[in-house]
């Protein structure tokens, strides 16, 4: 089963998508999510120019090796740009194996832990009113968790609020767009929000808020105490995590549950996150951790240490990345909640996929492989347009992390 053909798609049904699409030749085809979003031609180039030369020729049922091969092998370990393109290879890789299986991926994981995987959306709006109607309306379609994020009165914008309630595109300009930020805006206002939302859904909604990087650690142990009482699923990064030592000092100041792990790109970025049991939930995900392999490598060492799993989920993670994200989430067994924000019809169109929500949950396709694939010819219909994450300032101009 020798790989004969790799195929790089730069693709933008409303937003950009880029895909490696592995060809063997015994004509099976595996696809991988190799979406970074606003360094996309960044991996594009990676895999066409540094990765694929040394694909062609090679045996497709050998995965582990093949990981190892490309990361060892790149004498440059981890980052963000390799380990996505190391996670496409890997997910197309797995999507093979699948294949020619005859099985849905998460049978040659280990078969079911759960019926379903639960997913948790995004409410929000400026006012706390907009935030409450928000919040029903996921209810509604059964969602069991329900990100909050509102708007902050002083500030123009802010993250999470979206003028399009189902999807969030922050890569809105080619330059990036600046924002304003302030601290104490934001900290004065947050907690009366949640009080409202908890007072009005009661106990059993379990709510979830992310932060986004912008506080210090003791800010950050402020705000965590402060949401206490409206009983947090999740506060997430809270602080930016290089520093993995400042959670110790977060940990210091409140019991709510801190989930990380969004922008790491491997095992090394949560280590000690991990082991020392300053998260309850890791976000690490298939497309920018290193694909199925590497993930499920996460995942089992934040299992022993009663650390759950709670990928990232948004629009810019495509559907392929999605469906990997689902067959790693029904079978390991420290699953926690899955981030799902839904995609656009152009992109659901652009790729066809098998996995369904219902009820609050969604369900792997049960498809051989990882059930999805992407129209190539549909996808040259929406060509690749440039699109930056926007920057953060302070209210003095000082830049600050977005
Ligand atoms: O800002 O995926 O939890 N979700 C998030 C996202 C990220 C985007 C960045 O590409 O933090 O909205
Ligand atoms: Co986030």
């Amino acid at each position: 089963m020798k790989i004969v053909d790799a195929r790089v798609i730069v693709t933008c049904p409303g937003r950009n998508f880029v895909t490696l699409k592995l060809v063997t030749d015994d004509g099976l085809t595996g696809v991988g999510d190799a979406t970074l979003n606003g360094r996309e031609l960044a991996v594009a180039s990676y895999l066409r120019d540094h990765v694929v030369p040394a694909l062609i020729g090679r045996d497709a049922s050998r995965i582990e090796d093949t990981w190892n091969y490309l990361y060892k092998g790149a004498y440059w370990r981890r980052g963000p740009v390799t380990m996505t393109a190391i996670a496409a290879v890997d997910t197309a890789l797995w999507d093979i194996k699948g294949k020619a299986a005859g099985m849905p991926v998460y049978q040659l994981l280990g078969g079911r832990s759960r019926e379903g995987v639960t997913v948790y959306g995004h409410a929000n709006a400026e006012t706390v009113e907009g935030v409450l109607a928000e919040v029903a309306r996921y209810v509604d379609l059964g969602y069991k968790a329900v990100r909050v994020q509102a708007g902050v009165p002083g500030l123009a914008t802010t993250y999470g609020v979206s003028g399009d309630k189902m999807f969030y595109e922050p890569a809105d300009a080619a330059v990036p767009t600046e924002a304003v930020w302030s601290t104490e805006r934001y900290l004065a206002h947050t907690p009366g929000v949640f009080a409202q939302v908890r007072d009005e859904f009661g106990p059993n909604l379990r709510l979830l808020h992310d932060v986004h990087h912008r506080l210090t650690p003791i800010e950050a142990g402020r705000l965590g105490k402060s949401l206490e009482p409206y009983a947090l699923t999740w506060m997430e990064d809270p602080t930016p995590a290089e520093l993995q030592d400042s959670l110790r000092l977060i940990r210091q100041h409140t019991t709510t549950p801190i989930a990380i792990g969004e922008i790491f790109s491997g095992i090394w970025d949560c280590q000690q996150l991990i082991t020392e049991q300053l998260i309850d939930y890791i976000r690490a995900t298939v497309v920018h951790a290193g694909g199925i392999t590497h993930l499920r490598r996460i995942f089992d060492l934040a299992a022993l240490y009663q650390v759950r799993s709670g990928s990232h989920g948004a629009t810019d993670l495509s559907p392929v990345c999605m469906s990997a994200a689902l067959h790693l989430d029904v079978a390991i067994p420290n699953f926690g909640l899955q981030e799902y924000m839904r995609h656009t019809a152009e992109t659901d169109a652009v790729f066809p996929h098998g996995y369904h929500f219902a009820d609050g949950y969604l369900h792997p396709s049960e498809e051989p492989g990882l059930g999805v694939d992407i129209d190539e010819d549909l996808a040259a219909a929406f060509p690749y347009r440039p699109a930056a994450l926007p920057v953060n300032r302070l209210e003095d101009g000082t830049l600050h992390s977005w």
